[in-house]
């Protein structure tokens, strides 16, 4: 097994998942003025420090996103963010893309940009500890999009980014993500996903990446938000477990989901689903931002100094999600008393 693959192993096994928590600035700006906090580095640290020293961590977080602001910062306690994650038994990830731009070769759609200088912040990001990274690609459906070309160069950056990445010793998460905005039904959501995911697995493959280090998050199959014809959960279940079986080679160890703007109950309720008719050896987690964290937002928004009660719903939240990766979540048991 290699270094990678233990890596990998290491943050999804065992009921563990990903906590996103690698907003930008500007995603953080709106997040805080949404619930009418001062959108600082200090109410930043502040915030992140509670889920980063809850309980929830240690049992249900094998590996946390940062966004290079938090590696940097220094926890209440004194010790560095990284130091305070470790101490959790959590590995330390970093997101190293730096947003969307213009893709040259279709104007209307866009590209991820990230490589200028990558080499040296992988360099610094493995010195403070981290040992995996993100890099997230964005496809829109509409009437005309996405383009062929779009999701070839989407692809194909995604499998020079995880080449790169592994060239120093971290495991590369690849993202690659149909949004849910949109009118799109569920089988164009499925016929893009399929097209994507393929792509991309053909570049990383011509890339040489070692498919049994890197760990993929992908959408879950579903509908648009404005779609008409909105799908059960069991649809999503069976068309999502059906396109990641059919599209992703079963080197990879490990297929973490995003939540992609899905409420914290839908996420956890379509990925139990998929985990109930699992017969692959794919581990299927979450790798959730706003679903693992609306709930305590809001929450510490209100009641900034309640410390032991933003934790509890954030650990609530955790174990649900845990408990959704072996089909043993229940509606009923997802009750939680503040
Ligand atoms: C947590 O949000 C991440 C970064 O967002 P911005 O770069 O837009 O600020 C995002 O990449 C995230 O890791 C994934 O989309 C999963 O988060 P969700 O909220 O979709 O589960």
């Amino acid at each position: 097994m290699s270094e990678l693959n233990q890596i990998a192993l290491k943050i999804v096994s065992n009921g563990k998942g990903i906590l996103a928590a690698d907003e930008s600035t500007p995603s953080m700006d709106k997040k805080f003025n949404a619930i009418g906090v001062e959108p600082n580095p200090e109410n930043r640290l502040k915030y992140r420090e509670i889920l980063f020293t809850s309980n929830g961590m240690k049992d249900y977080i094998g590996g946390v996103i940062l966004f290079e602001e938090t590696l940097n910062q220094i926890s209440k306690s004194g010790l560095p963010i990284p130091q305070l994650i470790e101490n959790q038994g959590t590995i330390i990830g970093i997101k190293v893309d730096t947003g969307l731009k213009k893709n040259p070769e279709s104007p209307d759609e866009n590209i991820t940009s990230g490589f200028d200088g990558l080499e040296d912040r992988l360099k610094k990001s493995y010195e403070i500890g981290a040992r995996f990274t993100k890099w997230r690609a964005l496809i829109k459906i509409s009437d005309k999009f996405p383009t062929e070309v779009a999701i070839k160069s989407n692809a194909i950056d995604l499998a020079k980014y995880a080449s790169i990445v592994q060239n120093f010793n971290m495991v590369p998460i690849v993202e690659p993500e149909v949004l849910m905005e949109g009118d799109h039904d569920i089988n164009q959501c499925y016929e893009i996903t399929a097209r994507l995911l393929s792509e991309c697995f053909n570049q990383l493959k011509l890339q040489s990446v070692d498919l049994s280090g890197i760990l993929l998050k992908p959408n879950m199959v579903v509908p648009g938000i404005d779609c008409q014809n909105q799908s059960s959960t069991n649809e999503i279940a069976k068309m999502t477990f059906n396109c990641l079986k059919d599209n992703v080679p079963s080197e990879v160890p490990g297929i973490a989901f995003l939540s992609g703007g899905q409420s914290e109950i839908e996420s956890t309720r379509n990925l139990n689903e998929i985990n109930k008719i699992n017969d692959t050896n794919f581990i299927f987690t979450y790798s959730y931002g706003r679903a693992l964290q609306q709930s305590a937002l809001n929450y510490w928004g209100k009641n900034p100094d309640d410390i032991n009660n933003i934790q509890k719903i954030f650990n609530h939240r955790a174990k649900m999600n845990s408990l959704s990766t072996s089909g043993k979540w229940a509606e009923d048991i997802d009750k939680i008393n503040i």
